[in-house]
This record gives structure tokens, C-alpha cells and sequence, in this order.
């Protein structure tokens, strides 16, 4: 039996931002989680007879949210939700599971690389049947609906038991609890080549994975440790845990900070990386060998045909806007296709589904390929693995390789975090005012050759993004991009993007070499005068 409860419209997620996330409390509060998931429902006409995933990255609520969640589909018709053990499930394991089971698609359960906890944050995001997050029109949908929302249909079943692998009749609809890791596992197994990389662990090659205490853990150690022979122990912070022990798991030098010591000290193992909460992300290293996500993708790129899943090529690569254009080389030596998207792994679904572009990536340490819809963490680590395996090198090796071939590209995102609102509008307000009049103008002594806010025309549905980030372009080709975060639930972020490109490989420090543009985006965006600093919180 389920009730129908009357309710108001409600603020939900703003329009074209890909799910909702909120401060864990406001989730919790009468209403608030209900009123969200049917607008959701209602954004995609329905769910009668429709089937779904659900699960999220172990932060606190999730159990107490997956119930609600179940009832409501049930109450509203739904046939089947298939449920990751414990409501457990990353972010690219659950677009899998959308793909291989053919569902209407999916609910994840995560804020992503936002703490955790009762005064944290928490967040739910639909993924459509590609396995992708919603497209704009959807979220544009689920928008319209919030501010329309009279009711919504809840089950009065008591709560399902979701720690046992089992099928439970929810009210009429089917709970399918399966094993959250072993699907995902095995598709990595097709990809790549464990054999390879079993040799190379026997060999005594070592690792630290950093789950950060969120969700990769179990999945990090099922591969890693039992698959691929990786020592006990590899993997640490390997319990998720509801306030991620506290840790920020935001997979960058600064909050990874632990794992980036061990990495940079005089014993480190020979390889690393960490995820972020909800396991789409990674930030891999060497032996004191820092690589920018920019060149991450690059190298995957140059390296693909050594995979098994890529040996007959790639299809073309994407990259986000911000994202240093190191990749761009690759592409043209490789004769493929190289797109530009606005930051958000949505804006690569079309591109994707169309078989245009096979690997894309974004600046902040998400790389991922067209054998799901979402980036994904561990499968970079894994394409790492794989490279570094059958060529026999170290990633210090590799990274030198690719500098003296491509040239390199120094990239560094500034992050100015904790801005009050009011003010970073201002300051982008104003950029925004001057940005068309800046062509020929000169910034520091160089040159400006564009300056726009960039738009983007998708090249499939013909769809265009607007207000994409303000790029500017000087004619050495040094770039510098600002946009504001859109990810965060309380203050502003302003993320300063730079870039240098260098032909010529003269070794220099990153922040060393990058200090002209540095100084060019200050004066861009008159920093001092609208924020009062001019020194980032987090450099990546
Ligand atoms: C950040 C990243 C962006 C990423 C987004 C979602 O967005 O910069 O590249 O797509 O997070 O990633 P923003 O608007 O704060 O810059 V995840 O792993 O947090 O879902
Ligand atoms: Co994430």
C-alpha cells in the first residue's frame, strides 16, 4: 500500500547542473529528499513499469535515503531497482550496471569529492539509460517540476533488509540486491590486460592506493589485492565510512595530502593513486613524479593501442575546456578528432553515444572512455597499470617520453576557495563587461589574441551551452581560464585556470614557468581589488 503526501514546490537543484547536492541536514529535513526524487520522476514521465539502479558512495544517509528512495519507486510503480549490497555502488559502477542490465536508467547516491557526515554534504543525481548523467534537457525538466510539485507517492512497507544478496518483493516491486563490485570488476578484466599487470606486481613492482575512506575501497581491493596480486595493504583507507574519517576526498595534492607525502618521500613505492568519493576520479603518481591530469590524458592517449580494448585505435578524444591542452598534440599526431566540452562529464554523453570520441578527460583528475558514461577512477589507474607493465618503464620515464616528443604543456588550476557570493559575482560581473573589448590589449606584456566566454555547440544534437567560463588566448598560446565552481553547497569557488605550452621541453618548475600568467590573471580579474588575495587555497 502506498499514501500519497501532499507537499509544496521547493528549491531544488538549479537548472542544467547535473543532480543536487545540499548540505546533508537540509536532505534530512521533512520532505526535502522525497519532493526531489519526485520531481525526478515526474521529469521523465513516470516510472511505471520502468527499472533502475540505485546505490551511492557510503556517505552518511545513504542507507536511510536508498529506503526512501525504494519506496517511492515501488509507490509510484516502478518493476524493479537493481540495489547495490549495503547501497553501495561508485559512480562508474553504476553506469555499467545501467548499460548491461538495459535499465531506464539510475539513481547514485553521492556528493562526490564533497566531505561527508551530518554536517557535510550529501547529493543525489539521475543518470539517464546511456549510463550518463542527465542531459540539460532532463535537469531543465526535473527543475520545472520542483516548482510545480503538488504530491508525491510513498510506500507504508516497513524498511527492506539491504545487507544480503537477495530478491525482495518491495510493495509489488522488485529489490534486486546484488554484489556492488563484481560486474564492474569483471569489465575491467575485458578491457585490460591483468595478465600484464599480475607479472608486474609479481615482479615486485609496488603501489598505494588512497580510497580516501569512501567508496573505491572494496573495489580497489578486489582488483588490485585478490584479481591482480597486488601485496595486502596496498590498498589503505579502504573502509567507506559514513564522515569518510573525516578526510576530504577530493583526490588532489592538498587534500590527498598523506598519500602525496608517501609518494614524494625517499621510499615511495613505485606507483600511486587516489580516488575521490565516489570513485570516478583519480590522481595517479609516480615515484616523486607528479603528473597533471592534462598530461594524463595525453599519455593515455599516446599509449591506447597498447591496451586490448583500444588496439584498433581510437575513435577521437575529448576534452573539457579548462582541461591544459596537452592532448591536442596527441590527436593531431594520431590524425583524430580532438573536441572541446564545457567543464561536466554530460557534455561528453552525445559525443560518446555517437562514437565520435573513445577516451575523454577533464583538468580535475577525471579520465574516462566509452565503455561506460562517467569518468572513472579506477580504470585510469588500471590503463596506468596496463601502460606501464607492457612497456616496461617507470611513469618518471614515461612522462619525460612524452615531453620530448609532444613538447610540454605546463597546466595548473588555482582554486580560490570560501569567497563570499556577493563578491565573486561582482568580479566576474565585471570581467564579463570587459571581456569583448580585450582583443589586441596586453595583460603583463603579453598579447591577448581572444577573449570570450566560451559557448559550446554540441556537434550531435546541435544543442548550445552558454556561459561556459571566460577563456582568454594570447598569441603564444598561453591561455588562462576562470569560471566559478558549480559544485559546491555553501560561498563561492573561483578556479583560475593556466597554461603554458613549451615546445621546446626547457625543464622548469610548473608554478615557476607559469608565473607571467599568474601574474596576467590577476591583473585580468583585478583579484586584490574584489576578493583581497591573491594566493589560491588549493593548486593542483
Ligand atoms: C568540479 C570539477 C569538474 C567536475 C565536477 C564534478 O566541478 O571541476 O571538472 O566535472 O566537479 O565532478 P566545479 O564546478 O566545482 O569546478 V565530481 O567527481 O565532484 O561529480
Ligand atoms: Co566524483
Amino acid at each position: 500500500m502506498y499514501k500519497i503526501v501532499t507537499t509544496k514546490p521547493f528549491e531544488g537543484q538549479k537548472p542544467g547542473t547535473s543532480g543536487l547536492r545540499k548540505k546533508t541536514k537540509l536532505f534530512m529535513s521533512p520532505h526535502y529528499l522525497e519532493n526531489f526524487i519526485q520531481s525526478t520522476f515526474n521529469a521523465i514521465g513516470g516510472v511505471d513499469g520502468k527499472r533502475f539502479v540505485l546505490g551511492g558512495d557510503g556517505r552518511f544517509f545513504g542507507v536511510e535515503a536508498a529506503q526512501t528512495i525504494l519506496k517511492m519507486a515501488a509507490a509510484n510503480g516502478a518493476k524493479e531497482v537493481i540495489l547495490g549490497q549495503n547501497a553501495l555502488l561508485s559512480t562508474p559502477a553504476a553506469s555499467h550496471l545501467i548499460r548491461i542490465n538495459k535499465t531506464d536508467g539510475g539513481i547514485i547516491m553521492s556528493a562526490s569529492h564533497n566531505p561527508g557526515g551530518v554536517e557535510e554534504d550529501f547529493g543525489v543525481k539521475f543518470n539517464a539509460e546511456n549510463g550518463g548523467p542527465a542531459n540539460e534537457s532532463i535537469t531543465n525538466r526535473i527543475f520545472e517540476q520542483t516548482k510545480v510539485l503538488a504530491e508525491y507517492r510513498i510506500s507504508d512497507a516497513v524498511d527492506i533488509e539491504l545487507s544480503k544478496i537477495a530478491k525482495i518483493n518491495l510493495d509489488g516491486m522488485i529489490v534486486n540486491v546484488i554484489d556492488s563490485v563484481s560486474d564492474y570488476a569483471d569489465l575491467m578484466a575485458q578491457i585490460f590486460d591483468f595478465t600484464a599487470i599480475k607479472r608486474l606486481f609479481a615482479s615486485g613492482f609496488s603501489m598505494r592506493f588512497d580510497a580516501m575512506n569512501a567508496i573505491t575501497g572494496p573495489y580497489a581491493k578486489e582488483i588490485l589485492e585478490k584479481r591482480l596480486g597486488a601485496s595486502k595493504g596496498t590498498v589503505v583507507h579502504g573502509a567507506p565510512l559514513p564522515d569518510f574519517g573525516g578526510m576530504h576526498p577530493d583526490p588532489n595534492p592538498t587534500w590527498a595530502h598523506e598519500f602525496w607525502d608517501e609518494l614524494m618521500s625517499a621510499d615511495a613505492p613505485d606507483f600511486g593513486a587516489a580516488s575521490d568519493g565516489d570513485g570516478d576520479r583519480n590522481m595517479v603518481l609516480g615515484k616523486n613524479t607528479y603528473i597533471t591530469p592534462s598530461d594524463s590524458l595525453a599519455i593515455l592517449t599516446e599509449h591506447a593501442l597498447k591496451i586490448p580494448a583500444y588496439t584498433k585505435g581510437l575513435n577521437g578524444v575529448a576534452r573539457s575546456m579548462p582541461t591544459g591542452s596537452a592532448v591536442d598534440h596527441v590527436a593531431k599526431s594520431l590524425g583524430i578528432e580532438c573536441y572541446e566540452t564545457p567543464t561536466g562529464w554530460k557534455f561528453f554523453g552525445n559525443l560518446l553515444d555517437a562514437g565520435r570520441v573513445s577516451l575523454c578527460g577533464e583538468e580535475s583528475f577525471g579520465t574516462g572512455s566509452d565503455h561506460i558514461r562517467e569518468k572513472d577512477g579506477l580504470w585510469a589507474v588500471l590503463f596506468w597499470l596496463n601502460i606501464l607493465a607492457v612497456s616496461k618503464k617507470s611513469v618518471s620515464e614515461i612522462l619525460q617520453e612524452h615531453w620530448a616528443r609532444f613538447g610540454r604543456t605546463y597546466f595548473s588550476r588555482h582554486d580560490f576557495e570560501d569567497l563570499p557570493s556577493d563578491k565573486a559575482d561582482a568580479m566576474i560581473a565585471d570581467l564579463s563587461s570587459r571581456m569583448s573589448g580585450m582583443k589586441g590589449a596586453s595583460l603583463n606584456d603579453l598579447i591577448i589574441k581572444t577573449a570570450e566566454e566560451f559557448s559550446f555547440l554540441d556537434p550531435v544534437d546541435g544543442t548550445t551551452s552558454n556561459n561556459q567560463g571566460f577563456r582568454v588566448i594570447f598569441e603564444n598560446d598561453a591561455r588562462i581560464v576562470a569560471r566559478l565552481s558549480g559544485t559546491g553547497t555553501s560561498d563561492a569557488t573561483l578556479r583560475l585556470y593556466l597554461e603554458l605550452y613549451d615546445k621546446e621541453n626547457i625543464k622548469l618548475d610548473t608554478q615557476q614557468a607559469l608565473e607571467p600568467i599568474i601574474l596576467a590573471a590577476h591583473e585580468l580579474l583585478n583579484l586584490k581589488k574584489f576578493i583581497g588575495k591573491v594566493r589560491p587555497d588549493v593548486i593542483t
